[in-house]
């Protein structure tokens, strides 16, 4: 893993001729068309680049018939983006709601689209109850959910993300497990406890391991990379099943990022036997000025894209919505948080549902890799 630093060029001697020139120069839409890149739905092209492409959804799949369509024309995969959360599915203790998740699942399948099940345990998005039982109680809600969750969608989810964030920021000390009521109450061992309970309820689906930041080359994602590989060696020395590792691909152009260090990362994880999906997908454009955010969007999707996807053990692609009308970072409080006055265009299709050239660098990509096998 450690090896020589990469440079521009060194990637560009791994990738063929093609997918190099692309690497220099990612289509905008317009030139796109001009060379006949423009086309079709990312489903189809994913197909022959030997990945899934999918994208995360929820209520507006109902609610909005245009978006619909899109969704259903674009997308071989849903990842509910909210409806499988432990806050919504358990807001009281003992008592499920699975009403909304199940529509939207079953919705999904008649579809024909698979299901990725985002998130079984997770640090975050805890309902109140939770924090004022003792650490035995939440020991036993924690394998109680598990017990009540998994076998009600076994068969018709593909695929779970077992645990997500396990480190995350990590505060002052990135790469330390991200703190909670699980790792209050089960100590890091909650990562294995976790895996091999859903592995028992649903010997089917696969498990994942889904996890942010390491895209970014900072000292916060250079922590979260060691942490990462660490986990995977941990659980894989206690004999649960581990299928894939997720990384969410929020990517934050603000923020130093290096993709051939992430390649190494990537190449550091398909060593160890695991497939890797490309998990939340987009691109945060504060940082870009006015007169191109569409265009360096796509430059900056694109470019990842071309790096991670030259590992074969890529196998899937998930966006974070599909277009920005339903981005989570035009949330007002996401906004507000990060002090954004412009509204973020972090996808492939923007408000109107109109394609735009981050689709086009998607497509590009992922043909480049079809190229190449
Ligand atoms: O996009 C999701 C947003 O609508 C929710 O309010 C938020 C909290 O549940 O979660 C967002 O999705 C996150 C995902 O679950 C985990 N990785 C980061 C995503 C973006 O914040």
């Amino acid at each position: 893993m450690a090896g020589r630093p990469w440079t521009r060029r060194r990637i560009l001697g791994r990738l063929p001729a093609a997918c190099a020139a692309g690497l220099l120069d990612i289509p905008r839409s317009a030139a796109a068309r001009r060379s006949g890149v423009d086309a079709g739905p990312l489903r189809a092209a994913a197909v022959a680049g030997r990945l899934v492409f999918g994208a995360a959804g929820g209520s507006a799949l109902f609610g909005d018939e245009a978006y619909r369509d899109l969704f259903l024309a674009q997308a071989a995969l849903l990842t509910p983006e909210n409806a499988l959360k432990f806050d919504g599915l358990q807001p009281e203790r003992g008592r499920f709601f699975f009403a909304d998740a199940d529509r939207l699942v079953d919705w999904a399948r008649t579809q024909g689209l698979s299901v990725h099940g985002h998130t079984l345990i997770w640090n975050d998005r805890l309902p109140p109850w939770l924090s004022g039982l003792s650490r035995r109680e939440v020991a036993r809600s924690f394998d109680a959910y598990l017990d009540r969750v998994v076998p009600h969608f076994a068969g018709r989810i593909a695929s779970w993300d077992v645990v997500n964030e396990p480190f995350y920021l990590g505060g002052d000390h990135p790469g330390t497990y991200r703190p909670g009521p699980w790792l209050d109450a089960l100590g890091p061992g909650y990562v294995v406890r976790a895996f091999r309970r859903a592995a028992e309820l649903d010997p089917s689906a696969k498990l994942v391991l889904n996890e942010a930041w390491t895209e970014r080359a900072d000292a916060i994602g250079l922590a979260v990379r060691r942490s990462l590989l660490r986990l995977v060696d941990e659980l894989q020395h206690a004999g649960v099943r581990l299928d894939a590792v997720g990384l969410q691909s929020h990517l934050f152009p603000g923020i130093a990022y290096d993709d051939g260090g992430f390649t190494d990362f990537l190449h550091g994880l398909a060593e160890r036997g695991v497939t890797i999906r490309l998990s939340e997908f987009d691109v945060d454009d504060e940082s870009f000025p006015d007169a191109d955010r569409d265009g360096l969007v796509a430059r900056r999707a694109g470019a990842y894209l071309r790096a991670a996807l030259s590992v074969e053990a890529v196998d899937t692609v998930v966006s974070w919505g599909l277009a920005d009308r339903y981005s989570w970072w035009r949330d007002p409080s996401v906004m507000a948080a990060h002090g954004m006055t412009r509204l973020p265009r972090p996808l492939p299709f923007d408000e109107m549902l109109r394609r735009k050239p981050m689709a086009d660098a998607m497509v590009a990509a992922v043909r480049c890799r079809g190229r190449n096998g």
